[in-house]
């Protein structure tokens, strides 16, 4: 998510961070990159004029502060200007919705409205069972325009694990009206209405959302907003918000690579909030958003508070926790080794990671790669041997290397790298062990 914005800016602070002071003219210089950043990101020409005035202001109006060397003085300025547009610090994301409630969803055709759908009704029934509680949700949909619209919502519902229902009419109004009786008399806590879209923004599309709106009176409107498609989303949600009105937005298709200018466009435009942002075609692919963290993701600082929730969600605590006592007790194996191994790969990739993580923006996809097929081998290793050598790697001598090293098709030498790593990796964790939450998660 926003790689190419957070490579540019990555460079822009690279290179301000070697020069001693700020003058006018590399503050003037690194005011560019930025520009030339914001403007490959397609966000529109007056917002980053109006924005890197702002900056520049900013900067120039500061009182020097001793505890800050002037790269990491622009660093803070970008980054609160940044941080200021995408909703500041107390901006909180919509992530609980009253009971009971409608909540209409919109957007233009293949923007991510019926995926973005499941995605939310599989978040809030997972927000709930954290509660011992169970969500009654209903998906229903008055799409007539793609014939396969409403069974793929119907597909949808059933793998999220939630009601769908399918109205008898075909009349968009006379469908949204069926739908809300059932909605009422089945007792359902939500409902989410999922709507058609078109290519462009048109009357008619714009007519009939506006009706539903008059009967069924949602308290949620959600607009669905493709990241990809740049300065065209917020025409789009301008042209919404004109209109039919809507609460809050849902960026899809963050997980692309090619425009951050989206998010940033539409919060400093229009102020509305982005309650989620989308980032895969998966129904687990969602998460809040957070301007903090994206102001820290674009400026390429990485986004360590969302990959350990992602570590926290996908990693059975039990087992870190086992493995985090043996290492306490000095009793750190191969075999535990190996377990930690296999919770990277459940936390994705090694470059999905990376992207969350300070620093890494600059590790280029092949020794990504590099890392991800020996972590593999590693695996094949360490499968290959003795549970007692696993144990107590010690026992490992000449004979026993070659026998592992033909049972997982390896050279010697790659276990030998895989012993040395693990010794590294254990002086590694010991220094982690004293850094908090974060080393928490590689104890
Ligand atoms: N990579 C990625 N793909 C997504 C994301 N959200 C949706 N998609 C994909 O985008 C395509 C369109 O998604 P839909 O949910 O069908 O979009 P829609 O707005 O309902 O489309 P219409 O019903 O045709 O108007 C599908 O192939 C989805 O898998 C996302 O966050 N990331
Ligand atoms: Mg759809």
């Amino acid at each position: 998510m926003f790689d190419f914005l957070s490579k540019k800016f990555s460079n822009v602070l690279s290179w301000v961070k070697d020069k001693g002071r700020l003058t006018e003219q590399n503050i003037q210089e690194a005011v560019n990159q930025v520009k030339e950043a914001l403007l490959e990101a397609d966000v529109p020409y007056e917002l980053i004029e109006d924005f890197l005035t702002k900056v520049k202001n900013e900067i120039i109006g500061q009182k020097v502060q001793t505890s800050l060397n002037p790269g990491q003085q622009l660093i803070k300025v970008v980054h609160d200007q940044l941080l200021e547009f995408l909703g500041g610090k107390s901006a909180i994301p919509l992530t609980n919705f009253q009971i009971p409630s409608v909540i209409m969803v919109m957007g233009l055709q293949g923007s991510g409205k019926t995926t973005t759908i499941a995605k939310l009704a599989k978040f809030i029934s997972e927000q709930a069972k954290k509660r011992d509680k169970t969500r009654k949700i209903l998906l229903a949909s008055v799409d007539f325009y793609r014939p396969a619209a409403i069974d793929q919502l119907e597909i949808l519902a059933k793998q999220v694990g939630v009601d769908f229902y399918r109205a008898s009419s075909s009349d968009t109004v006379n469908a949204a009206k069926e739908i809300y009786e059932k909605f009422k008399s089945d007792h359902y806590e939500y409902l989410f209405l999922d709507t058609a879209g078109r290519l462009h923004i048109d009357n008619q599309m714009m007519e009939e959302l506006i009706n539903i709106d008059h009967k069924l009176a949602p308290k949620y409107k959600i607009l669905v907003l493709d990241a990809m498609t740049g300065q065209e989303s917020l025409k789009v949600a301008r042209a919404f918000d004109q209109t039919v009105g809507f609460n809050t937005a849902i960026l899809t298709k963050m997980d692309s690579d090619t425009r951050g200018g989206a998010a940033f466009a539409f919060r400093y435009s229009l102020k509305k909030p982005i309650s989620f942002v989308g980032c895969g075609e998966k129904i687990d692919d969602l998460e809040s958003f957070v301007p903090e963290r994206m102001a820290s993701r674009i400026l390429g600082m990485g986004d360590i508070l969302t990959l350990i929730e992602k570590a926290e969600e996908n990693i059975d605590y039990q087992e870190q926790e086992s493995i985090s006592r043996r290492m306490m007790a000095g009793n750190f194996t191969l075999k535990d080794f190996a377990d930690q191994l296999g919770m990277v790969d459940r936390l994705g990739s090694l470059q999905k990671i990376a992207r969350y993580l300070p620093g890494m923006g600059e590790v280029s996809p092949d020794m990504m790669e590099k890392g991800q097929v020996e972590m593999k081998r590693f695996k094949a290793i360490i499968s290959s041997m003795t549970e007692k050598e696993r144990l107590m790697p010690g026992l490992l001598d000449a004979s026993r290397k070659k026998r592992v090293a033909s049972g997982s098709g390896v050279l010697v030498t790659d276990i030998n790298q895989l012993l040395q790593k693990f010794e590294q990796s254990k002086q590694f964790v010991k220094m982690l062990k004293k850094g908090g939450r974060f080393g928490k998660f590689f104890k």
